[in-house]
């Protein structure tokens, strides 16, 4: 397989010991809920994200025996997004007891494709196809359903009702972001809007923003820009120094993605705007957090879940599909709105931080792998 990183580990099954009898009691039990938690409610604590009970249940024996190869194909890889969330499935790969074999196209979609067929040929256990295009993936992954290897889709349409879906709602994030945005300029905005069309996640929100707009005649958007590969912050903050001089009216940036907000901020700043353009963006890190937060930032809202979290929820679906066992096979992952006012009170400057702040950015009943403990963090 091209580019495959292989991570394998021994199993770590916490808890274990309640053995064959809790196994037994458990047969049969329903997996837990959809990700439903409101994630503007007020924090539940301040000790910690949230966690469930401990694992219950022995592995199935081919989890035991670390037989079981996930291979996760992804489109993207590069950005902080896209490093988080591998970071996520890795560590949740190792609690679960599944080897991840993972590949990624570049953002090229034919070789996007090619990996998934190579995942088919060499009889993964399950495959994890993270983002690409509709019509570069749905063949393999008919392949891969008639050939019996359970599919996880992640922000892309797998075209069968067979295979498990997961998204972050980004309904739901486009409108925190705007919400804020309309909230900040009374209604009354020109807008420069960051978008590249072909991407699930994008589309979703841009469908948000073309409602948006139409609900709200006092914002318009004065031009779009847009790009995505392996130096998307660069090339948006090019772009968007040439849209904003050209546009001088425009004091609000939509950039639903953490790449196109942090071009977007470079180019506010570098052209001194800071004090009349703001950044409305999706998506958090740590690098995020401090763009965010530094002296002058122009960036002041993000909507975002923590990706390392959708990460394990993927690994999650397919071990348990490999199980056998039962699971939601539409997941939607809540976002939480993140201003810059809250990260600055709070005094947040790291994921780890942010996650404790809001907790309900981490679900770890999403999924919840009987015989493996719930990994956070
Ligand atoms: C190029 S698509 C980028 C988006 O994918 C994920 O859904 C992230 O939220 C990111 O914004």
């Amino acid at each position: 397989m091209n580019d495959v990183i292989t991570l394998r580990s021994a199993p770590t099954f916490l808890g274990v010991a309640a053995g064959a009898l809790a196994a037994v009691l458990l047969a049969g039990c329903s997996q837990g809920p959809s990700a439903t938690a409101d994630p503007n409610a007020a924090p539940k604590t301040p000790a910690g994200p949230a966690t469930s009970a401990a694992a219950t249940a022995t592995p199935p024996p081919a989890f035991a025996g670390g037989e079981v190869h996930v291979s996760l194909v992804r489109q993207l890889s590069s950005g902080d997004y896209f490093e988080q969330w591998l970071a996520g499935a890795q560590a949740e790969a190792k609690a679960v007891g599944v080897t991840l074999d993972v590949s990624s196209g570049e953002g090229n979609n034919d070789k996007q494709a090619l990996n998934l067929q190579q995942a088919v040929n060499q009889k993964a256990s399950a495959v994890i196809v993270d983002h690409g295009f509709a019509q570069t993936i749905q063949p393999a992954v008919k392949k891969a359903v008639d050939a019996g290897i359970p599919v996880v889709a992640f922000d892309v349409d797998p075209g069968t009702p067979e295979a498990v879906t997961i998204d972050q709602d980004d309904h739901k994030i486009a409108e925190q972001a705007l919400d804020a945005l309309k909230q900040d300029t009374g209604g009354k905005a020109q807008v420069l809007y960051v978008y590249v069309a072909g991407f699930a996640p994008l589309d979703r929100r841009d469908e948000t923003w073309t409602q948006f707009k139409k609900d709200n005649p006092g914002i318009t958007q004065a031009a779009r820009i847009g790009v995505v590969n392996s130096s998307t912050a660069a090339a948006v903050a090019d772009q968007a120094k040439a849209a904003l001089q050209a546009n001088p009216g425009v004091t609000a940036v939509f950039a639903p993605y953490d790449e196109f907000a942090k071009g977007a901020a470079l180019a506010v700043k570098e052209l001194g705007l800071k004090d009349k353009v703001k950044i409305y963006g999706a998506d958090v890190s740590t690098a995020d957090i401090g763009v965010i937060t530094e002296a002058g930032s122009p960036w002041v809202a993000t909507a975002a879940t923590d990706p390392s979290n959708v990460g394990r929820i993927a690994v999650r679906a397919a071990a348990l599909l490999v199980a056998k066992e039962q699971v939601d096979h539409a997941l939607k992952v809540p976002p939480a709105l993140i201003t810059q006012e809250r990260l600055r009170q709070g005094g947040i400057a790291n994921m780890q931080q942010l996650v404790q702040a809001i907790p309900e950015l981490s679900t770890p009943d999403v999924a919840p792998v009987p015989w493996a403990a719930p990994s956070t963090g």
